[in-house]
């Protein structure tokens, strides 16, 4: 009796679920267990009655032994955590690298801008690429007998559309879509038959501005045109602001960013010249206001065309514009990692 104790509590211990528990109990207490086989199998006639009830006292001891520790012992086994399945996931191993992708220089542009812009409480409003006619040139006075229709040549679509040529193009639209007084800037995407050249492409990214008050002047638009500049290349930088025709503004002008990758001297991208025409601006043409059903006499505005390719190749210092669309990853991967 006592091997047979010793050798229970020895399997028990070991059993650490209600499945070894129980297979403990049928090793021992089951119809064919070796507690119950003890019982049956010794032959009590042969005993006296003191060996009779010594025997059946020790026997009932070690019955009563074993059912209190099985019911511990499962009871223990039911509180215990669910055993743990492998997974087949090792934590320990090294990780494997992910590699993360660039932002294009002319979406960094234009979210910098973008932010610039919110900041001074300007909306930004999507914009079509693919435009009507209409939008495009008669609603920006540019009838199509103008001659300023020869220098945007596009790519014409069916019914009276076609890849716009400016983003001017949803000045009216904006308008009448979104009422005065408004601030707003869409920036986007521009296509013209162009020769290209280091800085002419015939793709390329502008982003319109459009400010319609009462009482605004020449002076609004310079404070921010000179607050956009200011933030967008953290340094002092030059430019000029001279009389450039537009048929949608009156007066217009042109403002010319001293060249940053020449500092001024001259180089292909400034075509020698030290200047590069990066934000053509003006006054609103009363045409204009006109055209989208607001009073002239009483509202005014500015709007402004700035080159955001141009705006990414000052700031980046990239010298040929076909470097960003030629799709070059080796390019591409020198610009800040979007986390
Ligand atoms: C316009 O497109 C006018 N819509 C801008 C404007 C808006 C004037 C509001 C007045 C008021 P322009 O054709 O000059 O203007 O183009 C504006 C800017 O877009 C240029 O200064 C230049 O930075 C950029 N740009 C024009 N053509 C190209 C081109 N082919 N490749 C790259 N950038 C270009």
């Amino acid at each position: 009796m006592q091997t047979i104790k010793e050798q229970f509590a020895a399997d028990l211990a070991a059993a650490k679920t209600a499945e070894a528990v129980e297979q403990v109990r049928i090793k021992y207490l089951g119809k064919k267990g070796s507690i119950t086989t003890l019982a049956k199998n010794t032959d009590f006639r042969s005993l006296s009655a003191e060996e009779k009830r010594s025997f059946g006292s020790r026997l009932n001891e070690l019955k009563n032994y074993a059912e209190e520790a099985l019911a511990a012992a499962k009871e223990t086994a039911a509180n215990a955590a669910p055993a743990k399945k492998s997974t087949g996931l090792d934590l320990t191993l090294p990780g494997t690298g992910r590699t993360l992708g660039s932002l294009h220089p002319i979406s960094l542009i234009q979210m910098e801008l973008e932010s610039i812009f919110q900041g001074m409480g300007f909306t930004v409003v999507p914009s079509p690429e693919c435009e009507l006619e209409f939008y495009n040139f008669d609603a920006v006075n540019i009838p199509s007998d103008h001659p300023a229709r020869e220098m945007q040549d596009t790519y014409w679509l069916k019914n009276q559309m076609l890849m716009r040529t400016h983003t001017s193009a949803n000045q009216v639209r904006t308008m009448q879509r979104l009422g005065v007084p408004l601030r707003a800037i869409f920036p986007g995407r521009c296509f013209r038959n162009e020769a290209v050249d280091p800085s002419h492409e015939n793709t390329f990214y502008q982003c319109e501005g459009l400010v319609v008050d009462k009482n605004i002047s020449v002076a609004n638009l310079i404070a921010v045109m000179k607050t956009l500049l200011s933030e967008i290349f953290h340094r002092d930088v030059t430019v000029r602001l001279r009389p450039g025709f537009f048929p949608f503004v009156e007066p217009g002008f042109e403002l010319d960013l001293r060249c940053l990758l020449c500092e001024g001297e001259g180089c292909s991208t400034c075509h020698g010249t030290g200047w590069i025409e990066l934000i053509p601006c003006g006054l609103i043409h009363p045409k204009v206001l006109e055209c989208a059903g607001v009073d002239p006499t009483v509202y005014s505005g500015f709007a402004f065309g700035a080159g955001l390719t141009r705006l990414a190749m000052m700031k980046f210092g990239i010298p040929d514009i076909r470097l960003l669309n030629a799709g070059d990853v080796r390019f591409n991967e020198q610009f800040p990692t979007y986390v």
